[in-house]
């Protein structure tokens, strides 16, 4: 209750500060709150815990590279079922909880969709009570903070633990060691058996800290380890310079910024075989805790390989299997194959991640030599099963000196899933066809999903308080029942009350951007969203070059009508990618034009935000009233942000790419707005190569107008950068088809802008948005995870009552 809640509220406080409510910091009231917490859902935890040992229940491990969850305070008080009497307690000793989350620092381990993908996965797999554990990098600095100075974007350090971390606790009793370097050779034991010897490894040790994964109202807590590396005591005398030592602390330093873009780089390499290990390592051990035979370890584990970066489970549970389980090769390929699964999240070349045998070798000699028999016994046995060698040269998993990292995932996985229907699509007939002609079986679709208790209970309260009045609550539980919401689309008192929350919201944006970019906007006018990592393929350019055009429109003709907007950014650029730090350069400053122009007369704005991240997220999202989701046909696997904003009320102006195509058949074709080319166009232009840029520029005036607009010096402050614009798409012929693309997305733009006029028309197609937006729940796709690949259910509800 509130008074319970306050008492415990000051013991603690005055038992970790020695102070009262009135002396106490925001930092010191957050800090005593989340201690409180955390001490209360320590025993839900302990409790699940045993719950999995004695029903001895099958879990899953989710790997990946990346976490994405933002701050944890107000959606594990949610979850805990606590928000409501937390709120209301620390408002009757005058605190705002507002001002304690403020407090907290976006735990951003992680670029972006994959990684968010990851934390709503996290938060659905234990509201639907199912045993599902995560296991990562507990990275010392999260993704880059990004400042823009003279319009350019400035990577500085994301310290995040600086200001300590209320959630994690370190369990140096399960910490394990990890082997790099050295020599190893194979020699007989006395059973006859091949074993590896091993000599000058550096072994490094990796402790992990937990954090606790609380299941919405159901009192589970699951798991998500995040590994941090340590010298052990035993190896303290070889690291004595600052310097050694240095190098050694660096593998769980930083999270690597780059988005669907494999580094070449030692210390990734390092990083993707550390927390494998490590996390498998400790899998095993606490297998053996069970007492069952090893090679029934499938019935009771599933590995899931979160893109490829943790696809070293694969010869590293062999390793085990082999080396120290005693399994023959047989015995172990038969248990990895089961237990390994594996999601692909991107077509993009640049992205399929490979590395030099000479790097692998080097660092992982064991784990190469497992890779090289893998390769072998692979080529062996598909030669038997196809006529066309050539397909071997394409599958195999070592080839031209690489190792390549997709390959030996499918090759060790029983199922590959891509992450929207037509990805998965493409993946069985362009991208992974070979290797679906050899395993059909292996691959099926997994539409990604999002946390919705996140994106809409807690971002967005104006809302949902809308729904509860208008359908009751059941939607909090079940988002399927959003869908009730259908039966007021013609109702004016219920458009009006969602017309008033959206307003809220965008008022709330409005002041949060003047006071972080000190830009005026109105509320009044269309709120136009692009949030997502800057990539060339996502087509920013496609709507900065759209803006311009309107400015031009503006300039030419200052008196005529044009309906107010505002364009909305939030993206950061991978430090190392040049071309999209320049189109950053040119949004900010064609922002800086625009908004200071006085024939524009504030009916164009441009407010490129700051940092996105997370939690910024969570203020944009409710306000948008457009969503763009323009990504060239083909490239966007799925896409999350698009579920989000749908789910907030957003009307999408999007291209047939990804999840965008789900959400068409969702919402129906009236109640979105579809434009550009279809997939098959793209391939179509790829196999032909009659693709002209050019031509374009010279048959239409606007696109010459606009791009003119690059180089001539109506942009201010963008002579190089301008230039490089006009190259990519004039010069070295407009790799993503924007210039195609141009005309039918302006007319979408348009007809976003009449239907906005209307109203009572555009109330409805946000409604209709909303309503529809439950199938995206993460809930429901973890569950087919779980149902389909690996084999898990959740807890009894008798033994969960136990206790
Ligand atoms: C993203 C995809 O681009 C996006 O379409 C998808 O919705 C999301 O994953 C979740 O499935 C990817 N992020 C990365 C990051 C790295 C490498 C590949 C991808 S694909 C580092």
């Amino acid at each position: 209750t509130k008074e319970q809640f306050i008492t415990q509220f000051k013991k603690r406080l005055s038992e970790k500060y020695a102070m009262g409510v009135e002396d106490a910091s925001p930092t010191e009231l957050y800090n005593t709150l989340g201690s409180l917490m955390h001490s209360a859902y320590s025993s839900d935890r302990h409790h699940t815990w045993r719950q999995y040992l004695l029903n001895k229940q099958k879990q899953a491990y989710y790997f990946s590279i990346e976490f994405l969850p933002g701050k944890l305070m107000a959606s594990n008080l949610l979850n805990m079922d606590w928000l409501e009497t937390v709120e209301e307690g620390l408002a009757e000793l005058g605190i705002d909880l507002a001002d304690l989350t403020e407090v907290e620092q976006d735990m951003a381990l992680g670029n972006g969709g994959l990684g968010r993908l990851a934390s709503c996965f996290m938060d659905s797999i234990a509201s639907c009570g199912l045993p599902g554990n995560g296991n990562g990098i507990r990275y010392e600095y999260g993704l880059f903070k990004q400042k823009f100075i003279d319009g350019h974007q400035v990577e500085l350090p994301d310290d995040w633990l600086s200001t300590g971390n209320v959630w994690e606790v370190r369990k140096d009793s399960k910490a394990v060691d990890v082997c790099f370097y050295g020599q190893v050779h194979l020699e007989e034991d006395a059973n006859g058996k091949l074993k590896p010897v091993y000599k000058n490894q550096q072994v490094l040790r990796a402790v992990p800290y937990d954090t606790g994964m609380i299941g919405y109202k159901n009192n589970i807590v699951n798991n998500m380890r995040l590994w941090s590396v340590e010298i052990p005591n035993s190896e303290e005398s070889k690291y004595r310079s600052l310097e050694e030592r240095r190098t050694i602390e660096d593998l769980t330093a930083v999270l690597y910024p780059d988005d669907s873009n494999a580094k070449g780089q030692m210390t990734r390499l390092a990083q993707e075989y550390f927390f494998v290990s490590a996390g498998i390592q400790s899998i095993v051990r606490y297998y053996h805790t069970l007492k069952e035979p090893i090679h029934r370890i499938h019935e009771y584990v599933a590995i899931h390989i979160n893109d490829t970066h943790p696809a070293l489970c694969i010869p590293e549970f062999m390793r085990i299997m082999l080396d120290e389980e005693g399994m023959s090769w047989e015995e172990a390929w038969a248990v990895t194959l089961k237990v390994m699964s594996y999601t692909n999240h991107t077509i993009m070349a640049e992205a399929m991640e490979k590395w030099p045998i000479d790097m692998l070798k080097q660092l992982l000699p064991r784990i190469y030599q497992i890779i090289e028999e893998i390769d072998r016994r692979f080529v062996e046995e598909t030669e038997l099963k196809v006529h066309d060698r050539s397909i071997i040269d394409r599958t195999r998993i070592i080839n031209h000196n690489q190792v390549h990292m997709a390959h030996l995932a499918i090759i060790g996985s029983h199922s590959i899933n891509g992450v929207a229907k037509l990805h998965s699509e493409l993946l069985k007939t362009v991208v992974l066809h070979d290797f679906y002609s050899l395993y059909p079986a292996r691959f099926n679709n997994k539409t990604n999903g999002i946390a919705e208790r996140r994106w809409l209970q807690l971002a967005n309260r104006p809302l949902s308080s809308v729904l509860d009045k208008t359908i009751g609550t059941s939607w909090r539980d079940n988002p399927e029942d959003l869908q009730q919401l259908l039966n007021y689309q013609d109702d004016q008192k219920v458009l009006n009350a969602l017309a008033a929350a959206k307003r809220q919201n965008k008022e709330n944006l409005a002041a949060l951007i003047k006071k972080t970019q000190d830009i005026t906007v109105s509320p009044d006018a269309i709120f136009d969203v692009q949030i997502k990592r800057l990539h060339a393929y996502k087509r920013q350019l496609l709507n900065l070059m759209h803006i311009i055009k309107c400015y031009q429109d503006i300039k030419n003709n200052p008196d005529s009508e044009f309906y107010p907007r505002v364009f909305i950014f939030g993206a950061k650029a991978a430090p190392s990618y040049a071309y999209a730090k320049t189109i950053i350069k040119c949004i900010n400053e064609t922002a800086n034009l625009v908004n200071n122009d006085p024939d524009v007369k504030d009916r164009l704005k441009i407010v490129f935000l700051e940092n996105y991240n997370v939690s910024l997220a969570e203020v944009i999202i409710p306000a948008a009233d457009v969503s763009e989701q323009i990504s060239l046909a083909s490239k966007e696997a799925s896409g999350t942000s698009n579920m989000k904003l749908m789910l907030n009320g957003a009307v999408t102006i999007a291209t047939l790419d990804g999840a965008n195509i789900e959400i068409r058949d969702a919402v129906g074709e009236e109640n979105i707005n579809i434009f550009g080319i279809t997939e098959q166009e793209v391939y179509d232009y790829y196999e032909s190569n009659t693709y002209s840029a050019v031509s374009y520029f010279e048959k239409d005036p606007v696109i010459r107008r606009v791009l003119e607009a690059f180089i001539d010096g109506t942009i201010p402050n963008i002579q190089s950068e301008g230039r490089e614009v006009f190259d990519s798409l004039i010069r070295y012929n407009d790799e993503f088809f924007v210039l195609r693309d141009f005309e039918s997305y302006v007319k979408a733009q348009e007809k976003i802008t009449e239907c906005y006029k209307d109203k009572r028309k555009w109330q409805k197609i946000s409604l209709i948005n909303i309503a529809n937006a439950g199938v995206f729940s993460a809930d429901e796709t973890v569950k087919r995870y779980a149902d389909d690949i690996w084999q898990i259910e959740p807890v009894t509800e008798y033994s969960s009552k136990k206790g």
